[in-house]
């Protein structure tokens, strides 16, 4: 790991951190609440704030960087040439204006398409989940072990409730026989922190059928460092272009939930 990726470490760390404190603080404040592209995709002042302070950063202080951003004030990116930052300023807005908890800043360093450092932060929880590339994964500067092989029913499944419903994007009826033989099924409603909890162990799957490039940036650097295999549902890598089905798992599990994913 080269000293120019620790630097920028150390920075993405601290700002993560500042971030997270702006937006605990906020949860006394009230929210000015807009939806997006349907009644229930929300977007708040603080979304907005948020991504604008981590643009306002690494532009001062890397100026040949690039970012994307899901609130758009960054970088029109269409390849991953160079160093890129895929950043979602609040992932699970919704838990933030409904639960005040179960949201997270995910924070994705990548060099020519490569996850170099992953961050998601907990703020209410005070939890830092955080990768470097090559040099394991982190709870709070806590190695996390390495994850072992598992199975399908002794495990839990992160899934979202309405992918058992009739839908466009998968088979509910094989999603109904995976939640049948899992051990338990969960769903957090924050991407970043379904990934992490996969590398915690406190998942043992998680399955989305459309996610975007900030949405999964920094989880998938970390997940990987603990050993979880993250892909599409066709088993592909993720790419930092455009959105994507994501499976991830632990070893074991992996190779299981494919099989009702794949199509
Ligand atoms: P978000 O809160 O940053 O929008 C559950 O909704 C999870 O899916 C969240 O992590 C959410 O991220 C993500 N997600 C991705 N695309 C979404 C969309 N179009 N509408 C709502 N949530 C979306
Ligand atoms: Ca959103
Ligand atoms: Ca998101
Ligand atoms: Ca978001």
């Amino acid at each position: 790991m080269q000293e120019i990726w620790k630097k920028i470490d150390a920075h993405a760390k601290q700002w993560t951190k500042e971030a997270g404190g702006l937006l605990v603080s906020s949860l006394k404040d009230s929210l000015l609440i807009e939806t997006k592209s349907n009644a229930s995709d929300l977007v708040t002042n603080m979304d907005r704030q948020i991504e604008q302070f981590f643009i306002e950063k690494i532009q001062s202080t890397y100026p040949n960087h690039r970012v994307l951003g899901e609130e758009g004030y960054g970088d029109d990116i269409t390849s991953s040439d160079g160093t890129v930052w895929l950043i979602d300023p609040i992932d699970g807005t919704m838990n933030f204006v409904h639960q005040k908890r179960n949201f997270a800043i995910s924070i994705g360093v990548y060099h020519d398409g490569v996850g170099k450092i992953g961050l998601v932060y907990d703020p209410v929880h005070d939890e830092l989940y955080h990768a470097l590339e090559g040099e394991g994964a982190y709870c709070n500067g806590i190695e996390i072990p390495k994850l072992e092989p598992g199975s399908v029913s002794e495990g839990v499944v992160a899934v979202n409730a309405t992918w058992l419903t009739e839908n466009r994007r998968l088979d509910h009826r094989k999603m109904a026989e995976l939640v049948r033989r899992a051990r338990g099924t969960r769903s957090y409603g924050c991407a970043a922190l379904e990934i992490v909890y996969v590398a915690t162990g406190r998942l043992d799957a998680y399955i989305t059928p459309r996610l975007s490039p900030w949405d999964f940036g920094g989880g998938a650097v970390i997940v990987q460092e603990a050993g979880g295999i993250i892909t599409t549902f066709a088993g592909e890598p993720l790419g930092l272009v455009g959105q994507s089905s994501v499976l991830v798992a632990k070893p074991g599990v992996y190779e299981q939930v494919i099989e009702y994913v794949k199509g």
